[in-house]
């Protein structure tokens, strides 16, 4: 019989390395030093297990020992700070508490929807409607133009953060997006002006080990395979 328990004693969780989504959640896993069993997967071919656990079949998916399955990125978040708060996070008062969740909503949804629209503009074509891919990048560069504001309030040097001199839940949950938006067009982003407290706060980002540690390949997870940790 396959063996799909967890043979480790700790939390499984499915991933798939490039969806920002998923990369949030990895890196709060590292900044927390916690470990887990990792089940890297292909979204064309999503483990039968993974969609009998959570059925609206999205990474990243956290199964916990006792059974508990946790499903929404910011929730995975949630608990991995909950099981260890990272030293070097800003433990956040409640003014920034609301303002970290305002931005993380207005990421997740305008910058998100946006982003897709300017990444993948042949998906949203129709008939009656040709989705110009500027148009939405325009939108995006809107909300990046606020927090490059914020960015630019904390001074010049290269670590900082939207709350100062210390990364946070804000951070990680909105940079693996800025990085999307990067890559979507980076000869443009990277010579584009008027980003560049933005660029130093990604460059940091992109540069860091707790990155390193989050982006490690594993090859797709099949039922059976010698279960794998992460951080490797
Ligand atoms: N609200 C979810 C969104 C997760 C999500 O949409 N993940 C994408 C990958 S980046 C996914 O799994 N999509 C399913 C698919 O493409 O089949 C979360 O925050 O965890």
């Amino acid at each position: 019989m396959i063996e799909l328990d967890h043979q480790l004693g700790l939390p499984v969780l499915y991933t798939f390395r490039r969806c920002p989504y998923a990369m949030r959640a990895r890196l709060a896993i590292v900044a927390a030093g916690l470990q887990v069993e990792v089940r890297e997967l292909v979204l064309r071919a999503k483990p039968a297990h993974m969609l009998e656990i959570s059925p609206k079949g999205t990474v990243p998916v956290l199964w916990l020992p006792n059974g508990t399955v946790i499903d929404e990125s910011l929730d995975v978040m949630r608990w991995a700070v909950d099981q260890s708060f990272p030293a070097d996070w800003l433990v956040l008062n409640a003014g920034q508490q609301q303002q970290c969740d305002d931005w993380i909503a207005l990421l997740d949804g305008e910058f998100k929807r946006n982003l897709d629209r300017y990444k993948y503009p042949h998906r949203y074509h129709t008939d009656t409607y040709t989705c110009d891919p500027l148009e939405h990048r325009a939108v995006c560069e809107k909300i990046l133009t606020q927090w490059n504001a914020v960015l630019e309030q904390h001074g010049q040097q290269a670590d900082t953060f939207l709350f100062g001199g210390q990364p946070s839940f804000a951070d990680y949950a909105i940079l693996p997006f800025v990085r999307q938006f990067r890559i979507a067009d980076e000869a443009w982003f990277d010579a584009a002006p008027g980003y560049d407290a933005l660029k130093r706060w990604l460059s940091a980002f992109l540069a860091s080990n707790v990155l390193e540690r989050a982006m490690t390949k594993y090859s797709p997870w099949q039922p059976g395979d010698t279960p794998l940790t992460f951080p490797g």
